[in-house]
């Protein structure tokens, strides 16, 4: 059954799709590459700041945290055992997401992308890997029983949906200066 794969995944995968959407609405403030170059171009560049860091992976954990205090009623109203968050979990997905998409414009100033270019599939996918990498790290054996092969296919086909979705409408509501 395809629906509890879902739902698992998506409540799994909350803290760390958040964060950089939160990071957006709280952008602003210093670079954190301080305005540094490295063979010829930025660092990070602009869009990657202090502020927008830290409140993308507070928000990440807070939301963790709320989700907590609802699984029990959620679980039971759609019949599928929705994981609670470990303090350190949440925060390896949050924080990872973040360092995922601060690594991603890394690469994306490397290859003479200027900021808000599009990096397809990178764009997509780049805070996924970063957030289950630092999860299964941290919380490795909470990592595996909830992250199963068939939950895992369904965040990396899930995910590049949810991505285009939210970006497109964040660009459509003035939020966003790219609809990616
Ligand atoms: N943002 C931030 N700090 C982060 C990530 C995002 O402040 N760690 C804010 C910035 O205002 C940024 C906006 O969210 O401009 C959109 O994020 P994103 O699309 O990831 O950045 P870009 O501006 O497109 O820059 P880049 O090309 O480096 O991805
Ligand atoms: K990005
Ligand atoms: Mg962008």
């Amino acid at each position: 059954m395809i629906g509890p794969l879902v739902a698992t995944a998506f409540w799994a995968m909350l803290p760390a799709y958040v964060p950089n959407n939160a990071a957006v609405l709280a952008g602003g403030g210093r670079p954190i590459d301080g305005g540094r170059e490295w063979r010829g171009a930025r660092l990070l560049g602009d869009g990657k700041t202090w502020r927008g860091t830290a409140v993308g992976t507070l928000t990440g954990v807070v939301l963790a945290l709320a989700l907590n205090a609802v699984a029990a009623p959620a679980s039971a109203a759609i019949g599928v055992d929705l994981p609670t968050f470990a303090l350190p979990a949440a925060f390896a997905l949050a924080f990872g997401a973040m360092c995922g998409d601060i690594g991603a414009s890394f690469l994306k100033r490397r290859s003479g992308r200027e900021r808000g270019a599009a990096f397809p599939v990178l764009d997509q996918l780049d805070f996924v890997v970063v957030a289950l990498a630092a999860v299964f790290v941290v919380d490795t054996d909470w990592a595996l029983a909830v992250f199963t092969p068939s939950v895992l296919v369904v965040v990396l086909v899930m995910t590049p949906v949810l991505h285009v979705v939210t970006n497109v409408g964040a660009y459509a509501l003035g939020l966003k200066n790219e609809p990616w």
